[in-house]
């Protein structure tokens, strides 16, 4: 390998746009690491693809190339990697995703720094230049033979996290390419969190110890951009420790470093008035808060351990401190449901929140959440450029993907609708009234660029019904008949029910004795052609016990006698509660009104809960 002198790093962009492609804010780790880079005597720089394009020359002139990861930038970042590589250049990967999904990114990259970068990346060009070994270099993924593909891949323990975080360098944003007007800069001044939420991989990622640059360091930086208007403090969460937070707020006052700033905080900063006054008073200018949603249950299984009275209350205090709000929210947790879902863009909107984001829970590499869908065989797909929080990705329980996906779509649809942009205008709110106006073209730019993405999710729900089409049984049904004692005496009621409020007839075929499903079948059949009953179908239990994951399995069989009635068979997950997204597939044999089925579904399980009885 040839002598590394310059080292270039891609922070790639993703191939489909998200709510924050338009913003120009370089995440701080590549720029931090080409600025310690350049300390130890390497001639570097980085291309943000946010920012501006690669240049193509420029890159390939590089002796070595390290690429940053999100995983919606995993395969943006992989095809680069393709053509550095095509060109005998070296390739290290970091970042989020290279970091939990070493294995894969070896495939295809060279090397592979897990965690925080600075100790492992200088250590990795020591070797590189020295002939030093890879084996000592903890955090670092590489080859055996020394370049991708050669060998087998080994996988390093990784190192402690970095204590002391003033010995890092100030990153030095005049390295990123095409930087300038209209970029934004960020400060970190602590990493990792100690909350837990299920969805974030912030822990895994940097710990649950909270860890800070001292005050001084962080006030040193701001003096640097004392002629900006505005900085973003991009740490995870801006407010743990709010004695210090205070303490740099003073500071910021004191010393007249007047921009404008925005951070990422948690509501219960809302109990703390002291706090609040120095942050409208050191020009805080808005605030993201993790929300998440306003179903408390939702809420508990996100382990945010935050209520929704809290919520409510903070949204109110902010306001009267003029600080602006950007709501960020999850939707689709195994606790929502349309209502749910409904309820939370009604309160965001009742609340009067500035922005929001409604993301769709996704299951990105590191989390709690993406361990357990995992193992419940949830997890729909690895195409990773769908994992930007906009699209469905798993299997929801109680919503199929195509409503989640509509339900989203809606909640944005709601909450920048064209009143709501002209009501801030005309409340002299420009800010606002341009943003919302904004993600309103993004909303309506997302749609147009997915329909097919859409089309194919609807296609999912109606599966049972296209099959009955193909075989030319496609006509309106009516009437179903159902054996009686096959089911437990509740989920019973419950699939009347059902069926009733979508308008079909359920007719009760007394039948004795359980047997085989085949047998069973064979001696309805019997029945109605003995009593000259003509049902559309034959309502029996699932052929196996459901899983979520087996959702898109048949649920129909259509015999090949034409007088014969096709068999539906009842989806019920093993602890004999109904699975709501094979329910869906059902019901749409009886309607296309994908609202109509959920209301149906919905309020079965109401009478059943009316009822007080456990469904086995
Ligand atoms: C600021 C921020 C943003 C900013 C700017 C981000 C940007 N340009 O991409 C905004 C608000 C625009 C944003 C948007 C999004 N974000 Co964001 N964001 C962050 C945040 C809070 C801080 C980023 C940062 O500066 N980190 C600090 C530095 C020090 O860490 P780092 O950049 O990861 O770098 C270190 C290591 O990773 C490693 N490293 C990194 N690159 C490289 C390269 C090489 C060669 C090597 C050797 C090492 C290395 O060394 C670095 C130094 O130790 C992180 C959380 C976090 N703490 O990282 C989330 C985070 C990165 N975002 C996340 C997500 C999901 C998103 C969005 C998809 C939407 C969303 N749901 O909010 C979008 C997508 C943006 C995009 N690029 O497409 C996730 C990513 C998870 C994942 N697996 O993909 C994170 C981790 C938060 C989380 N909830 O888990 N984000
Ligand atoms: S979502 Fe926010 S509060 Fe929860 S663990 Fe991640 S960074 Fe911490």
């Amino acid at each position: 390998m040839r002598g590394i002198r310059k080292f270039t790093f891609v922070e790639p962009k993703s191939e489909r746009p998200n709510v924050y492609s338009g913003i120009h804010i370089p995440r701080t780790g590549a720029v931090l690491l080409a600025t310690l880079l350049r300390q130890a005597g390497y001639e570097t720089k980085v291309f943000c693809e946010d920012i501006a394009s690669l240049d193509a020359e420029e890159l390939f002139s590089a002796d070595a190339v390290g690429i940053s990861s999100l995983t919606n930038t995993a395969r943006a970042g992989y095809a680069i990697a393709a053509r550095c590589r095509e060109r005998g250049i070296p390739v290290v990967m970091g970042g989020t995703h290279a970091t939990f999904l070493a294995e894969e990114a070896l495939d295809y990259a060279d090397f592979v720094v897990k965690g925080e970068g600075e100790a492992p990346l200088l250590e990795l060009l020591e070797a590189l230049r020295g002939g030093g070994s890879f084996e000592d270099i903890p955090n670092l993924s590489y080859w055996s033979g020394g370049r991708a593909g050669r060998g087998r891949k080994v996988h390093n323990p990784n190192r402690a996290f970095v204590r002391d975080l003033d010995a890092l360098p100030i990153p030095d944003f005049g390295l990123v390419h095409g930087w300038g007007k209209g970029c934004i800069t960020s400060i970190m001044t602590s990493r990792g969190c100690p909350y837990d939420c299920t969805f974030c991989s912030v822990t895994a990622m940097l710990g649950r110890g909270y860890r800070c640059v001292s005050e001084d360091r962080v006030i040193e930086e701001l003096r640097r951009y004392r002629d900006r208007d505005y900085v973003f403090f991009c740490d995870d969460n801006f407010t743990v420790n709010r004695r210090r937070t205070k303490n740099l707020l003073q500071r910021k006052i004191r010393e007249g470093l007047g921009m404008k700033w925005s951070a990422q905080v948690r509501t219960e900063i809302a109990d703390d008035p002291e706090l609040l006054r120095l942050m409208r008073d050191s020009q805080c200018f808005n605030i993201y808060v993790g929300f998440e949603s306003f179903n408390p249950r939702t809420l508990a299984l996100y382990n945010k351990r935050m209520d929704v009275g809290r919520i409510q209350r903070s949204m109110e205090i902010f306001h009267k401190h003029r600080i602006k709000v950007h709501g960020m929210f999850v939707l689709g947790s195994d606790a929502d449901d349309a209502e749910s879902v409904r309820n939370t863009v009604h309160l965001a909107k009742k609340l009067d929140i500035d922005t929001v984001q409604f993301m769709i829970l996704t299951p990105i590499p590191g989390t709690v959440l993406t361990e357990e869908f995992r193992a419940e065989e949830r997890i729909r797909t690895a195409d990773w450029n769908l994992f930007d929080g906009h699209y469905v990705t798993y299997e929801p329980r109680r919503l199929t993907p195509y409503e989640l996906q509509r339900e989203t779509l809606r909640a944005f649809r709601k909450f920048y609708s064209l009143p709501r942009v002209v009501g801030r205008a005309l409340r002299g709110d420009k800010w606002v009234a341009l943003l919302r106006l904004k993600a309103r073209r993004y909303i309506k730019q997302w749609r147009r660029q997915n329909q097919l993405f859409l089309r194919r999710l609807r296609e999912e729900v109606l599966a049972e019904a296209r099959r009955l089409s193909a075989a030319g049984r496609g006509r309106r049904a009516r009437r179903v008949a159902l054996p009686k004692g096959q089911l437990p005496p509740t989920l019973e009621r419950f699939v009347c029910s059902f069926f009733r409020q979508l308008g079909v007839k359920v007719i009760s075929l007394e039948m004795e004795g359980r047997e085989s499903l085949e047998e069973l079948a064979q001696r309805a059949a019997e029945a109605l052609a003995r009593w000259r009953v003509r049902v559309d179908f034959l309502v029996l239990p699932a052929l196996r016990p459901w899983k979520i994951s087996t959702v898109a399995s048949p649920l129909l069989d259509i015999p090949s006698t034409p007088s014969h009635a096709p068999l539906l068979h009842l989806p019920v997950e093993a602890d004999g509660t109904p699975s709501y997204p094979a329910f869906a597939r059902i019901g749409m044999v009886f309607t296309r009104k994908v609202q109509k089925v959920n209301r149906a579904f919905q309020s079965a399980l109401r009478e059943l809960e009316k009822t007080r009885l456990p469904l086995l």
